[in-house]
């Protein structure tokens, strides 16, 4: 007998793909994209690697963007402060080849090709609104959790 098959039930249309344009930065622990690792997607800041158990860890990345051009920069502190390493797309194997292994506190990724003087004018008066910066939303919805949690001991 020949044992028919349930018709499949018909497959949600599948959204529409959105149009990836955004870089791709992939953060690791070790070297040769070892260890510990994170991903970051569009055009963004961390202030503090420490939100992500990455301060001060971070020995190789690799950066691509589907434009083929942008910039990653990392800082040595929190807030995209203090010296700083930039990169264009590609891969670092080991940091250490640019004396920045185990340093970066804050990054930022990017399409754009950043300057010297972009990333200067980034330290002095932070990002502008088309980056998105993750951990200041995190931090600002832990600072909401902790009143909450504050106010309903009252
Ligand atoms: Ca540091």
């Amino acid at each position: 007998m020949i044992n028919k098959r349930k018709p499949i039930a018909k497959a949600a249309p599948k959204r529409a793909k959105t149009k990836v344009l955004n870089p791709l930065l992939e953060v690791y622990a070790g070297t040769n994209f070892s260890g510990s690792s994170k991903r970051f997607r569009g055009n963004i800041g961390v202030q503090r690697l420490s939100s992500v158990n990455l301060n001060d860890d971070l020995e190789s990345l690799k950066f691509s963007s589907p434009t083929g051009s942008g910039t990653v920069v990392l800082f040595e502190n929190n807030n995209y402060k203090g010296e700083y390493v930039k990169f264009s797309t590609g891969n670092v194997d080991d940091l250490a080849d640019f004396n920045f292994a185990n340093r970066a506190s804050s990054l930022v990724a990017t399409s754009l090709t950043l300057s010297d003087a972009d990333i200067l004018e980034i330290q002095q008066n932070g990002l502008r609104n088309n980056f998105g910066e993750i951990l200041r939303i995190v931090l600002a919805a832990r600072i909401r959790r902790a009143t909450k949690r504050r106010n309903a001991k009252k």
